[in-house]
C-alpha cells in the first residue's frame, strides 16, 4: 500500500502557512513582492523601519524581507533591534538591497541576516531562496513542537513546564500576584491498565488530559504532562472566583467523562486527585518548594480516600 500521498509534507508550500513581513519604503518594490509572494504566503506590506518593527511585534512574522536604505531608519540599525529583541530574534531576516558593495553585504550577514539580495533581482531566483529559509522556519517549528510537547496527550511536557513555570512565577513575583501550582494524579491508574489493558490506558489518558485541560482553560490556566499518568498545572488568581471553584472545576470534568473502571476501589469510573498551593511567589520563596507542598498535598488527597483535591 503506498501511504506517502498520506505523509506530512514539510515542503508543502501552498496553504499560506507561512507570514511574510516585507519593510521598504518604496512601494513599487512592495508591490513586486507582494506579487511574487502572495499566492502562496500571507504578505505584510510596511513602508518604514519603525512601522515594520512595530507590525513584527504584533504579528511575529515566519520571515522578514529588509530593504537598507530607508529615510527613517536604515535595514542595518533595524535588524540590531529585531536581533536583540527576544520575540523577533529567531526570525530569518532577508536583506533585499541595491547597496550591492562587498563591505555592506559582508555586514549585512554579520549583523545576523539569512541571506542578501540584489536589486533589481530574478523573481524566480528569490522565491527559491526565500522557499528554502521557510523550509528551515517549518523544520524549526516542528522540532521545537517534539521538543515541547508529548505526543500521546498532545500537551506540553517537562521540558516546557521548566520554561514556562519559571517565566510565570517571575512574573507573577513582578506584579505581586499570587498563583496557584499544582499536580494532577490519576486514581489507580495501574489496575485500570491491568484490567483494560494499557492501549485503552493510553486512550483515557488523553481524554483526561483533554477535560481537565478544557476546565483549565477557561481559568487562564494551563496544564503539562510531567510524569506518566501525573501532571503540573498553574493558574493565576481571579478575583470572580475561588481557587477551590477551579480545582473542583477540574475535579468534576473527569468525573463528568464517566469512563468505567470496574476495579476502583474509589469509584467505579476513572477519576482523579489534587494537591495544590496558592502562593505569592517572592525572592526568599522557591517554585521547587511550592511543587513539593502541592506533592504533600496530593499525598494527603490520595490518602483520604481519592477522587478529590487538597488545598
Ligand atoms: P494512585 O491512585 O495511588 O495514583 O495509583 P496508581 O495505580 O495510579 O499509581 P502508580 O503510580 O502506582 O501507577 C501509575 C500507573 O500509570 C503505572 C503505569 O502503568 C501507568 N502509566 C503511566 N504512564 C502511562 C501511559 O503513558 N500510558 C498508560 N496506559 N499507562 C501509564
Ligand atoms: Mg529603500
Ligand atoms: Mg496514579
Ligand atoms: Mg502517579
Amino acid at each position: 500500500m503506498d501511504s506517502s500521498s498520506h505523509q506530512f509534507n514539510p515542503r508543502r508550500t501552498s496553504d499560506k502557512a507561512h507570514t511574510i513581513l516585507c519593510i521598504d519604503d518604496e512601494s513599487a518594490n512592495l508591490k513586486v513582492l507582494s506579487s511574487i509572494f502572495r499566492d502562496h504566503y500571507t504578505v505584510i506590506l510596511t513602508k518604514n523601519a519603525e512601522q515594520g518593527y512595530q507590525k513584527a511585534l504584533e504579528i511575529i512574522p515566519d520571515l522578514i524581507l529588509l530593504d537598507v536604505v530607508m529615510p527613517d531608519e536604515n535595514g542595518f540599525e533595524l535588524i540590531k533591534k529585531i536581533k536583540a529583541s527576544h520575540a523577533l530574534a529567531h526570525i530569518p531576516v532577508i536583506f533585499i538591497t541595491g547597496l550591492h558593495g562587498e563591505d555592506d553585504e559582508a555586514k549585512g550577514l554579520k549583523l545576523g541576516a539569512c541571506d542578501y539580495i540584489h536589486k533589481p533581482f530574478s523573481h524566480s531566483i528569490i522565491f527559491a531562496r526565500v522557499n528554502t529559509h521557510l523550509e528551515i522556519v517549518r523544520q524549526r517549528k516542528l522540532l521545537e513542537k517534539f521538543a515541547n510537547f508529548d505526543s500521546l496527550t498532545e500537551l506540553p511536557n517537562r521540558r516546557k513546564w521548566q520554561t514556562d513555570s519559571h517565566a510565570v512565577w517571575q512574573n507573577a513575583m513582578i506584579n505581586q500576584q499570587k498563583i496557584n501550582i499544582g499536580v494532577v494524579d490519576v486514581d489507580h491508574f495501574k489496575k485500570y491498565n491491568d484490567f483494560y489493558g494499557h492501549v485503552k490506558g493510553d486512550i483515557v489518558l488523553r481524554k483526561i488530559s483533554n477535560a481537565v485541560k478544557r476546565a483549565l482553560y477557561q481559568y487562564d490556566g494551563c496544564i503539562y504532562r510531567c510524569g506518566g499518568e501525573e501532571f503540573y498545572f498553574y493558574f493565576p488568581e481571579n478575583t470572580q472566583i475561588l481557587n477551590e471553584d477551579v480545582l473542583a472545576t477540574c475535579q468534576q470534568a473527569v468525573n463528568d467523562l464517566a469512563i468505567p473502571h470496574q476495579t476502583s476501589p474509589v469509584q467505579p469510573y476513572l477519576t482523579i486527585s489534587i494537591g495544590a498551593v496558592n502562593h505569592q511567589p517572592c525572592p526568599n520563596s522557591q517554585l521547587l518548594e511550592v511543587i513539593d507542598a502541592a506533592d504533600r498535598l496530593l499525598y494527603q488527597a490520595k490518602h483520604n480516600g481519592r477522587n478529590r483535591y487538597a488545598y
